[in-house]
């Protein structure tokens, strides 16, 4: 395998890329997050993204989920609601297809799967929202149509906005028959972990050389890929990589992953190309966790620490 471009993820870097913050600035200016997650298992993920994507900026937040989720609370009194229907168990079914995409006008960023859970409504939610072929349809006609012509009338494929696929998000298309061949629109940033990112490439184990893997992926699925780790490496379809090196026990720890899908959202929604938000989100989540690591130690921070640590990581890199 050639050698990949790989490049060190420093403060300069990222400073660079820190979106302009004019005074006069009114809130529609820094953008409209929708965030499409938790169930009844986790709906900590979902507040936890919702209120990393208010923490860098984003203009206002929003959170589409069933009424179990909703009313669970957790969140800031600052983010506000999507109600769409549940399925049994508060997972999100196909009926919240519609609902979502018909609010989706206005929105810059969205972020899909944290805590949203595995059942099988949510799969069908997923297929349909991404307009995904559905293997019953194969079936029947015996042969795939091109991905762009496969998105049924449902499929909000051809409006979405820049997203964010995390957790779950990926779990779904990794299980989805036919995975890799048909993708979620092209502008996507996915955020596996090691777990996930196993999952996705059907591997039982993660070949050593992470940036090649990550940057192979990218180019393979035409999408930006943050491989997470106590190395991150940010992979653009073109091949080139950023490495973060961030080592960090702080960060170990339920949620963390959560926080940092909300952060890149709130930075797409600000305008930043997906590689920038990827990779502008991947420092200041370290460089929170740095902050918080100097507070509190190396164990026993909890992933809602980072969130009032994300505007000081802002301030500092200025
Ligand atoms: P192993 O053990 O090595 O085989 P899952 P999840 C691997 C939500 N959450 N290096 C590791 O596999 C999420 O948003 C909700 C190597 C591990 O066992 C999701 O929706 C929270 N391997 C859902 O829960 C807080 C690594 O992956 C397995 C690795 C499930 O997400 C928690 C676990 O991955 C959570 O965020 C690494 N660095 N990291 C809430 N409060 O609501 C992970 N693995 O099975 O995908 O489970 O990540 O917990
Ligand atoms: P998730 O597993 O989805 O909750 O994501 C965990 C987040 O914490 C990712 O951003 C990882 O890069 C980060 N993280 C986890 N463990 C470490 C570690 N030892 N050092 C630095 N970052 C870590
Ligand atoms: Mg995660």
């Amino acid at each position: 395998l050639e050698a990949v471009m790989s490049e060190l993820l420093t403060a300069e870097y990222a400073r660079t890329l820190l979106p302009k913050r004019p005074s006069a600035a009114h809130k529609g200016l820094f953008g409209k997050v929708l965030i499409v997650g938790g169930s009844l298992h986790y709906p900590g993920a979902a507040s936890l993204a919702c209120a990393g994507a208010g923490r860098v900026g984003a203009g206002l937040v929003t959170l589409a989920a069933g009424r179990t989720v909703l009313g669970s609370g957790g969140r800031g009194p600052e983010t506000t609601l999507l109600p769409v229907a549940e399925s049994e168990w508060g997972t999100l079914g196909p009926n919240a297809v519609a609902e979502i995409t018909k609010s989706m006008e206005g929105y810059q960023a969205l972020l899909i799967g944290p805590g949203l859970g595995t059942a099988e409504p949510t799969k069908e939610f997923m297929r349909r929202f991404f307009g995904l072929q559905q293997p019953k349809a194969r079936n029947q006609v015996g042969f795939l149509p091109h991905p762009a012509t496969s998105a049924s009338s449902e499929s909000a494929s051809v409006s979405l906005p820049p997203t964010v696929i995390d957790a779950d998000g990926l779990n779904i298309l990794a299980s989805i028959e036919d995975w890799p061949d048909h993708l979620p629109h092209e502008r996507c940033i996915f955020t596996p972990h090691p777990g996930e990112m196993r999952r996705l490439l059907k591997l039982d184990q993660l070949p050593a050389d992470l940036t090649t893997c990550a940057s192979g992926a990218a180019q393979a699925w035409g999408q930006v890929v943050v491989l997470k780790g106590a190395t991150t490496i940010i992979a653009h379809p073109d091949g080139r990589t950023l490495i973060y090196d961030g080592s960090n026990p702080a960060l170990a720890t339920a949620g963390t992953g959560d926080v940092l899908a909300g952060a890149i959202a709130g930075l797409l929604a600000q305008g930043l190309s997906l590689f920038d938000a990827a990779a502008l989100g991947v420092y200041l989540h370290g460089a929170a966790g740095v902050r918080v690591r100097d507070e509190l130690g190396d164990a026993g921070a909890l992933a809602s620490d980072l969130l009032p640590q994300l505007p000081q990581a802002i301030r500092t890199l200025r």
